[in-house]
């Protein structure tokens, strides 16, 4: 294995720590029967529940047939989970979740949001859940499938230093249908990870140092 002076060490252990970014993983799994941790239907409908599964462990939606509403929110505001879902998430990297789509049931239009409680809506389009367990991944970027959902003022940099809720967004029209929603989670990289990164970005720097001798 290849020696490393004290010194490429020292700089790649300060890399790692400048490269951390601030917050900590969070995961939702609802293990507690009852309890919703907080989360809600933001739309008011007579159509739509939020439920605990206590089974499952989940968070349980369902609509019936007919809604005059058509869609909903599954939300996470200062009050859900802690509040681990709002407030400045720029130090995040992705959000990720399942869900789970009834076997009888019409496959809704998702989309994940972020909105700021007053202004400004950015969502991130998914594709629709097929029947069963179905995983998502949104890039808290900014980029690529993400848009301003109500034309707000707030741009992108300015709405994930200062959001409000956090949300599933799911369009059902005047159809019936329900499942599970577990695993939500917030994620930035392992620091562990990214101080070995810098320390091979050292490595390498110190390698191509004595090459070029
Ligand atoms: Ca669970
Ligand atoms: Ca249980």
């Amino acid at each position: 294995m290849r020696k490393y002076p004290p010194a490429v060490l020292i700089v790649g252990v300060v890399l790692g720590m400048l490269v951390a970014p601030a917050g900590a993983n969070y995961i939702e799994t609802w293990s507690d029967d009852e309890d919703l941790e907080g989360w809600y239907a933001a739309l008011e409908d007579p159509n739509f529940s939020l439920t605990h599964d206590d089974t499952a462990d989940a968070l349980r939606w369902a609509v019936t047939e007919g809604s005059e509403v058509g869609g909903n929110y599954i939300a996470a505001d200062a009050n859900a989970s802690g509040g681990h879902f709002v407030g400045d998430l720029s130090g995040y990297s992705w959000i990720e979740f399942d869900l789970y789509l009834d076997e009888d049931a019409y496959a809704p239009s998702l989309e994940l949001s972020l909105f700021d409680l007053s202004t400004t809506e950015w969502h991130y389009g998914l594709t629709r859940p097929s029947v069963g367990w179905n995983h998502y991944f949104v890039p808290l970027s900014g980029g690529a499938g993400w848009y301003n959902y109500n034309s707000g003022p707030l741009s992108w940099s300015q709405l994930i230093q200062n959001v409000g809720e956090t949300s599933i967004f799911l369009t059902y029209g005047k159809n019936a249908t329900s499942g599970l929603v577990d695993n939500f989670a917030i994620m930035v990289p392992e620091p562990g990870s990214l101080v070995l990164g810098a320390l091979a970005l050292a490595g390498g720097l110190f390698w191509r140092r004595r090459r070029g001798r």
